[in-house]
């Protein structure tokens, strides 16, 4: 049995990111695929709701706690991508440790020092990033509701992202900006099928080398 692969799509706030994800599930389903999501953060663990609480402004912590939090948060996980796809299941993630980098980043935080926890995490076979300029996301329904989701960090966010795809090359970025949702979900697909032709190489550990 060949393993699933792992599909991780990035972005800033409101950039189509989870309508994505669904479009790629019931793509995968219906073409007989075993297929599941993931969301990071995963707010339904005890690491979850401790994140859950400071996006929802309900708690403060310091910048650095809240970083290795997420990180944590993927690591409580990480045991479960390597069965989950070793069982044949591929995993469409909506955000992983580029998130983790970029919004710390924009908060402040040194490039290096963000990337470090995430160090030996599951890596993914296919990163997607949805580019759209902050001023566009902005004016999408329900912007604002939480912590981060002002123009000025999203602008902040977008550059550490552009530095992120910069240094890792594998990362595809799809510029997103007067695109349909079936406009971008055709050119996820069409970016993937080389993918799901081929047979996988064992999973790769060790984010950002
Ligand atoms: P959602 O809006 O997608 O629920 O994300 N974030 C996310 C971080 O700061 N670090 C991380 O490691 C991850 C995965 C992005 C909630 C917010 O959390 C931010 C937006
Ligand atoms: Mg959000």
């Amino acid at each position: 049995m060949s393993r699933g692969l792992f599909i991780v799509v990035e972005g800033l706030d409101r950039t189509g990111k989870s309508t994505q994800c669904a479009q790629l599930l019931n793509h995968f389903t219906a073409s007989g695929r075993k297929v599941t999501l993931m969301k990071f953060p995963d707010r339904t663990t005890n690491i979850g709701q401790m994140i859950n609480s400071y996006l929802q402004s309900k708690t403060e912590l310091n910048d650095h706690a809240i970083h290795l939090l997420f990180s944590a948060n993927r690591w409580e996980l990480s045991q479960h991508i390597v069965d989950t796809l070793n069982g044949g299941t591929t995993i469409i993630a909506d955000r992983y440790a580029y998130s983790g980098v970029a919004y710390s980043v924009a908060k402040g935080l040194n490039y290096n020092y963000c990337k470090n926890p995430d160090k030996g995490l599951p890596k993914p076979d296919k990163v997607f990033f949805l580019d759209l300029p902050p001023l566009l996301a902005q004016q999408r329904e329900d912007y604002g509701e939480e912590r981060y989701e002002s123009l000025e960090i999203q602008t902040r966010v977008r550059s550490a992202f552009v530095q992120l795809l910069q240094d890792n090359q594998y990362i595809h970025k799809l510029d997103v900006t007067r695109q349909s949702i079936e406009s971008v979900h055709q050119a996820l697909k069409q970016e993937l099928t080389p993918l799901l032709e081929s047979s996988q190489e064992p999973l790769r550990h060790t984010l950002f080398m």
